[in-house]
């Protein structure tokens, strides 16, 4: 059996997933796709064997021809469309974040618990990536000891025209906050963000976070550091340490220097966990047990992220209580 999906959203990423689960996932293909550009959604459902295309997202959505949909438009549209595949009873997957407020979070959190079924993941890959995956297994072994500290670092090469100061949290940040919880099984329950008074705007910031079970979280978020994409790790335990690898393919040692190089952006460096997300998502389409994040994940990255964009206007630590779980 082959699952249909409806993939809503052809920019960087929506084409990213059709090319992936055209070329690489087993078991599912392409069967529609939208993009409110024409030229664009006939352009990449065309490469990617698409049976409809369409500029009207619920098209797709109805299509009988669609068993499951894909949601990669702008975040803004997240809620409105998560909602109308749980209307139509359709699994969805859907970008982060799963929606633009936490209060739009927990009404997806709510429609989904009325209907007694787990139809929503959302697209936080980096729970797939073999690093971060072979970091969990490391910490869960045991003989590192406990958890203490997580040092993250976010670096993008350059922002695009439309990045606002928050979204260094909402946009980029929001995938440490939600690594950090599945790494660490603790929830977090206090933010301080800090930015430099001497660069533009506010970039870099650091993050502080405090969980519930002890351990501590800082993230440095700099999404014009130029140089390349850069995201690092590193978990400090009481008996030692375990930290991400350069992801590189080469390693080059030249007249007296050892180097490396960088990706531009974050799809060479997580290509592997985008394809095995996808993979793991059509086994879920199948069996209705999804691994990756639930809708509560995506309402808990959402909300920290809202705690942490009011520290960094306030600059004053913040305090998170997160919305109990309908399912527990
Ligand atoms: C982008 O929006 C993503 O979601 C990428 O995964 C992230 O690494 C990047 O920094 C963001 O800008």
């Amino acid at each position: 059996m082959s699952f249909g999906i409806g993939i809503i959203g052809a920019g960087v990423m929506g084409a990213d997933h059709a090319r992936t689960i055209f070329r690489d996932v087993a078991g599912a293909h392409v069967a529609a796709l939208s993009d409110i550009d024409a030229a664009r959604a006939a352009a990449v459902g065309g490469e990617t064997g698409a049976r409809r295309v369409d500029t009207d997202a619920h098209v797709v959505i109805a299509d009988p021809g669609v068993d499951a949909v894909l949601i990669a438009s702008p975040d803004a549209t997240h809620a409105e469309l998560v909602l109308a595949c749980l209307a139509a009873g359709k699994p969805v997957l859907c970008e982060k974040p799963l929606a633009a407020t936490a209060e739009a979070c927990l009404r997806i959190v709510a429609a989904e618990a009325a209907l007694g079924r787990t139809l929503v993941q959302v697209g936080f890959m980096r729970r797939f990536d073999p690093a971060y995956v072979e970091m969990k297994a490391a910490l869960d072994a045991g003989a590192l000891g406990a958890p203490l500290v997580l040092h993250c670092v976010h670096r993008n090469v350059s922002a695009p025209v439309w990045f606002e100061a928050m979204m260094a949290i909402t946009n980029a940040a929001v995938h440490e906050i939600d690594i950090a919880r599945w790494l660490l099984g603790a929830e977090i329950v206090r933010a301080q963000v800090v930015r430099s008074r001497t660069a533009r705007a506010a970039d870099p910031i650091l993050l502080v976070l405090e969980t519930d079970r002890g351990p501590l979280i800082d993230i440095e978020v700099f999404v014009s550091a130029q140089y390349g994409y850069d995201v690092r790790g590193e978990l400090v335990c009481e008996r030692g340490t375990v930290s991400l690898a350069p992801p590189v393919a080469t390693d080059l040692r030249h007249a007296g220097a050892q180097s490396f190089r960088f990706a531009a952006d974050w799809r060479p460096r997580f290509a592997d966990a985008y394809r095995l997300e996808l993979q793991s998502w059509v086994r879920g389409l199948a069996t209705g047990r999804y691994e990756g994040a639930s809708a509560r994940d995506g309402y808990a990255a959402t909300a920290i992220a809202e705690a942490c964009v009011r520290s960094l206007d306030t600059g004053a630590p913040v305090d998170i209580r997160l919305a109990d779980d309908p399912q527990s």
